[in-house]
């Protein structure tokens, strides 16, 4: 049966909703965040997990920042090296980091676009509007895995702030205020 993603991003099938607030993920902002402010929430529709099946849902990012950096979702690599995903743009625009020992590099999303994540890369959303919510459908293969401390340990090489003209800009970590 097809399962409808209403105006606000959510999923009807999900089984299983995560909220992530500052008070959660607050640590990943340059400037640190706390309070009971929803940054962004996961849908997900999962399966029994049997090689080949898919797991997908929807991702809403709060518009906001955190000093002048944009809300964003913790991000992560995938467990097996071989993982790869695929991201659909549903509502607002969009950033997605994505970065390997190699390379770093961001791809805009917006409504009725599509992203590839290959294999191998770390991936996380930003948020770019202040005015309305990002919210993109995601699907990868359930034997996937979700490594969010290895990128941690490494560190993101890239961060989006708003810029003196008050629109988006990447920047280095090194040159980050
Ligand atoms: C899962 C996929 C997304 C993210 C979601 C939140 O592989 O990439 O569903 O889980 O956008 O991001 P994160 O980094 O907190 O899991
Ligand atoms: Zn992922």
């Amino acid at each position: 049966m097809a399962e409808a993603v209403d105006a606000a991003g959510a999923l009807a099938g999900a089984t299983r909703v995560l909220v992530r607030r500052l008070s959660d993920v607050g640590e990943m902002f340059l400037a640190g965040g706390d309070g009971e402010a929803e940054v962004y929430r996961v849908f997900e529709r999962e399966h029994p997990e049997a090689p080949g099946d898919l797991v997908y849902g929807t991702t809403v990012i709060q518009p906001g920042l955190v000093g002048e950096e944009y809300f964003m979702t913790r991000g992560h690599y995938h467990v097996d090296p071989g993982a790869a995903e695929l991201y659909f743009g549903l509502s607002g625009r969009g950033l997605i980091l994505m970065q390997n020992a190699q390379a770093a590099r961001e791809v805009a999303i917006g409504p009725r676009e599509t992203v590839y994540i290959p294999p191998g890369y770390a991936h996380r959303t930003v948020n770019t509007s202040l005015a309305e919510p990002l919210v993109f459908l995601v699907c990868y293969g359930v034997r996937a895995g979700h490594d969010y401390d290895r990128i941690r340990r490494e560190g993101w090489r890239h961060r989006v702030l708003r810029g003196p003209d008050g629109r988006p800009r990447v920047v280095e970590a090194g040159e980050a205020p």
